[in-house]
């Protein structure tokens, strides 16, 4: 006996998929199509069943009046369950009373894998689940058309925000994630053991975006995981998340990373709004694509715009959630945009490798972008002077000779730069309204949940 034959299916094999369900419009009307996908929904009015096949683009009816199909195809589509795999082979017919126009009346149905009892609803809205059992059972939970949407969007803004870096002479890398030092200041990192010694998981590819410039690229970028041992869960923080990051070489100052930027994001939300219409439709979102230039304004304004809004913060505190989304609210009513640079950060509030303004005392030459009332991006001149950058480090308090591997290089001629870290999961989550982060992760990891 086989493997196929315990398991109680038919090999696999013996039938090619013809089409995808949204294949299935007037031009297949009369023919003979092989679908495969799951048992989405059953209903069962006797005499007539009816089967809701989904597979990764949609949905499609297949009818199964028992006076017209086999009866060993009426027999097994009722001993179908929901999420069995099947391959139907059958015939395109037009239906007026279909939602889509068509239906499939079946000559064959193979039964490819079959399906426990799922713990969690594949159909929407069928019942309201937490989110905490929807990510336990994230897989199954995936399957949803609407929050599989999500990643499907997700990967056209990444897809095409990529693709306008490579047009414009940007080089991929792949970057270490274990790494000795922190990056961005030691509050939140993670410890690994490495063999005899203390290791991090890297916050950032920072140093090393940097010193590719160092190494001859021009301008590189990378789209990659790191981690970040935040300690509370918030609905804007997760412990590992995709950071897209970029990093220019040449550039004048830090507005020539912003522009590439801006830029980016129209190009990128441009195609999105096309490439993943059904999906955006499908979640009910309108995709704005944000005007070039972005509105710019300085930090010190929006400590003014948020005393003038009654919440007091001085300018030497960083902007807390709160007071971003006081800003989400103010910047469409004062600037009629949801995009808004925020520019020359102080220095203390910024990292050791930024670069300080020479007009503007006491502040650098960095930004937010915030979207909507969050950040998604922090970014901005580096510092390429070796003695300027050495200071920076001791003044910080940082032990020099710990970052010899990184301060080393700036000694060679080192070329002025900027760049950038942009928050995948953020991204998504604002541009599609989604409340917490964790919904625009594939697979969160929190303080409690680093499984499945
Ligand atoms: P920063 O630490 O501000 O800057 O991070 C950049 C962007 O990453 C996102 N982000 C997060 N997303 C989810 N969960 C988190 N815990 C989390 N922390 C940050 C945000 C944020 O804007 N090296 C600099 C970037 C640079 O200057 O190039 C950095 O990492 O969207």
């Amino acid at each position: 006996m086989d493997f196929y034959e315990e398991a109680g299916v038919e090999p696999i094999g013996e039938e090619t998929r013809t089409h995808l369900t949204t294949e299935i419009t007037t031009e297949t009307v009369d023919t003979e199509v092989i679908l495969q996908g799951w048992v989405h929904i059953l209903r069962d009015k006797g005499k007539i069943k009816f089967l809701i096949l989904r597979d990764e683009t949609g949905t499609v009816q297949i009818t199964v009046p028992e006076k017209k199909v086999p009866k060993a195809v009426f027999d097994v589509t009722g001993q179908l369950k929901p999420e069995y795999a099947v391959s139907v082979k059958g015939r395109v017919v037009a239906a007026k009373q279909v939602e889509s126009g068509f239906e499939v009346i079946p000559s064959h149905i193979r039964v490819i894998n079959t399906s426990h009892r799922i713990p969690i609803d594949v159909v929407e809205g069928k019942v309201d689940i937490d989110l905490d059992t929807r990510l336990n059972h994230r897989i199954l939970d995936l399957r949803k058309p609407k929050i599989n949407a999500i990643f499907r969007i997700q990967h056209s803004l990444v897809r095409y925000a990529r693709d306008y870096l490579e047009d414009n002479g940007f080089v991929e890398i792949h970057t270490p994630k274990i790494v000795a030092e922190a990056t961005e200041g030691g509050a939140n990192l993670f410890e690994v053991k490495y063999f005899d010694k203390k290791a991090y998981l890297a916050q950032s590819p920072q140093f090393y975006k940097q010193l590719m410039l160092l190494a001859g690229f021009g301008r590189v970028f990378e789209i990659a995981p790191v981690f970040r041992a935040e300690k509370h869960n918030t609905r804007r923080h997760v412990n590992e998340y995709t950071s897209f990051d970029y990093e220019m070489a040449w550039i004048t100052d830090v507005d020539d990373v912003m522009k590439m930027e801006e830029q980016m994001l129209h190009y990128s939300f441009k195609k999105t709004a096309k490439a993943s219409a059904t999906e955006l439709e499908l979640l009910e979102v309108q995709l704005e694509v944000p005007k070039v230039p972005f509105k710019r304004i300085k930090f010190e304004e929006a400590v003014d715009l948020l005393n003038q809004e009654g919440k007091e913060i001085s300018i030497t505190d960083d902007i807390d959630p709160e007071g971003e989304r006081l800003l989400g609210e103010i910047f469409p009513r004062e600037f009629g945009t949801d995009m808004v640079f925020i520019t020359h950060y102080p220095l203390e509030l910024r990292p050791a490798y930024t670069m300080p303004s020479l007009t503007d005392e006491g502040m650098t030459e960095s930004f937010d972008l915030t979207y909507k009332g969050m950040e998604i991006t922090t970014g901005g001149q580096r510092i390429h002077l070796y003695d300027l950058l050495v200071k920076r480090f001791k003044e910080k308090g940082f032990n020099t000779d710990d970052f010899a591997f990184y301060l080393d290089p700036f000694k060679y001629g080192a070329p002025p730069h900027g760049g950038l870290g942009l928050g995948v999961e953020r991204l998504t989550m604002q541009l599609l309204g989604i409340e917490n982060i964790r919904e625009a992760t594939l697979l969160p990891r929190d303080r409690d949940r680093i499984t499945p």
